[in-house]
């Protein structure tokens, strides 16, 4: 089997039952697997909620390590509106002119560095760097920034060995309240500063609210976007006509980011907490039991995608869910799609070839599944043009 590739291990369970079952901390969760289903369940948010106790709809849950509501993932309608209003028109700036002009320098520089390597270790060595620079542009703050937010590692709650590592989520914590501090004392162009000066019911946010926000955009976006340039990476390794072809034709790359954010999923799945009695693919849910919206078991629908399992770099018809669907729809994607136009732009125009030299898969252990989310270890040679 090529080492690129991310199976399907959902596929048995998705087309009989609909269903899959996992225990996390003696808190059993019920996987939604198909397509419709998974939408139909994100779209009921009275009856499956987000706004539980903090942490609870994290698979593994946070529970043990966080008390603060991160906002706005565990808010329901109709507040998550308010809040959502209050963040949108700053996570599109992505969309700007400077923005992107600085985030492909960033690439470009990255991608050069490499280069002059005789062997790079992808997760760490490239996917990290370029997923925490890239962040100081989200959060317009100073790029050296980057530097501590790596040495955090590629989790910000986890570390190998240790799902939920309580003391590595505090590091996190002492770090976003001593820039909220500074950002009272004095405020400047960054994300802190906004969320500081932001209403919400013609009130300024509190300290935890605005924590809540930047708790979230650390962890969020981290793990997510390092798994999509590093499983990227390894396509590339294992597909050198398809850097060719993306280099011929750059009008494919829109599509090519969809199908690759589809095949890969890099979130799996995320839950919600029953508010009633009720039922999915008649099976009963009981009233504070957890589901799971399994964005990777849908995002390889039979029923939806032809040929789920290839990946089609120009896939037209491409209704993926692997930035959720309906009222908590990713607000980083805008970002997260900025940073895979540009890898695929700027590496066909250097790489000619990538060599994997040793591999180690990230497997999660989800009950009955085992699913490959990426890797904890890729070493490759880049090879220039
Ligand atoms: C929500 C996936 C990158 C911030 C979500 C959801 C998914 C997802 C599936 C829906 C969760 C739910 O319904 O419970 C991804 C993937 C990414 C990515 C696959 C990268 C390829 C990012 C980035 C950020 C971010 C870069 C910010 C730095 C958020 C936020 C929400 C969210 C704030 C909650 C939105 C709300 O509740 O209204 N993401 N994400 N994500 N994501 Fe992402
Ligand atoms: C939470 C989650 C957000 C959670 C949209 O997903 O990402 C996970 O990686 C974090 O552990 O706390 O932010």
């Amino acid at each position: 089997m090529k080492k690129s590739k991310l199976p399907d291990p959902f596929a048995a369970a998705r087309q009989t039952t609909g269903l899959g079952k996992m225990d996390d901390q003696n808190d059993p969760v019920t996987m939604v697997l198909g397509l419709k289903d998974v939408r139909k369940c994100a779209h009921a948010w009275k009856a499956f909620q987000s706004g539980a106790t903090p942490g609870r709809i994290v698979v593994p849950s946070e529970v043990a390590i966080r008390t603060t509501r991160q906002i706005p993932f565990e808010v329901d309608p109709p507040e998550h509106k308010d809040y959502r209003n209050l963040v949108e028109p700053w996570f599109k700036r992505p969309l700007e002119e400077e923005y992107s002009a600085i985030l492909s320098q960033q690439i470009n520089d990255i991608v050069d560095e490499v280069l002059t390597k005789d062997s790079v270790e992808v997760v760490e060595g490239f996917s990290l760097r370029l997923q925490s620079r890239a962040l100081t542009l989200l959060l317009n703050t100073p790029f050296e920034e980057a530097e501590t937010w790596i040495s955090w590692g590629t989790h910000v709650f986890r570390s190998h060995g240790n799902d939920l590592d309580g003391d590595k989520a505090n590091i996190l914590y002492d770090y976003i309240d001593k820039r909220i501090t500074q950002a009272i004392k004095n405020p400047s162009n960054d994300l802190y500063s906004m969320l500081l000066q932001a209403e919400k019911d013609g009130k300024k946010l509190t300290r935890e609210e605005v924590k809540g926000v930047m708790i979230l955009t650390f962890a969020g976006g981290r793990d997510t976007v390092i798994n999509a340039v590093t499983n990227s990476i390894a396509y590339f390794a294992e597909h050198p006509k398809s850097l060719e072809q993306l280099k011929e034709s750059p009008e494919m790359v829109n599509n090519a980011v969809e199908e690759l954010i589809r095949y890969f999923s890099p979130l799996t799945h995320m839950g919600r907490v029953a508010t009633q009695d009720t039922q999915v693919c008649e099976h009963a849910i009981k009233a504070d039991s957890r589901i799971s919206l399994c964005w990777a078991s849908a995002n390889r629908d039979e029923r939806t995608f032809e040929n789920p399992n290839e990946v089609i770099l120009d896939r037209k018809v491409n209704p993926h869910v692997a930035f959720g669907f309906g009222t908590h729809n990713c607000l980083g994607a805008t970002h997260a799609r900025q940073i895979m136009r540009t890898l695929l732009t700027t590496l066909p125009k250097k790489v000619k070839s990538i060599d994997i030299l040793e591999y180690k898969e990230n497997i999660e252990e989800l009950g009955e599944f085992k699913r490959k989310v990426g890797y904890d270890n890729l070493t490759v040679q880049f090879n220039k043009k």
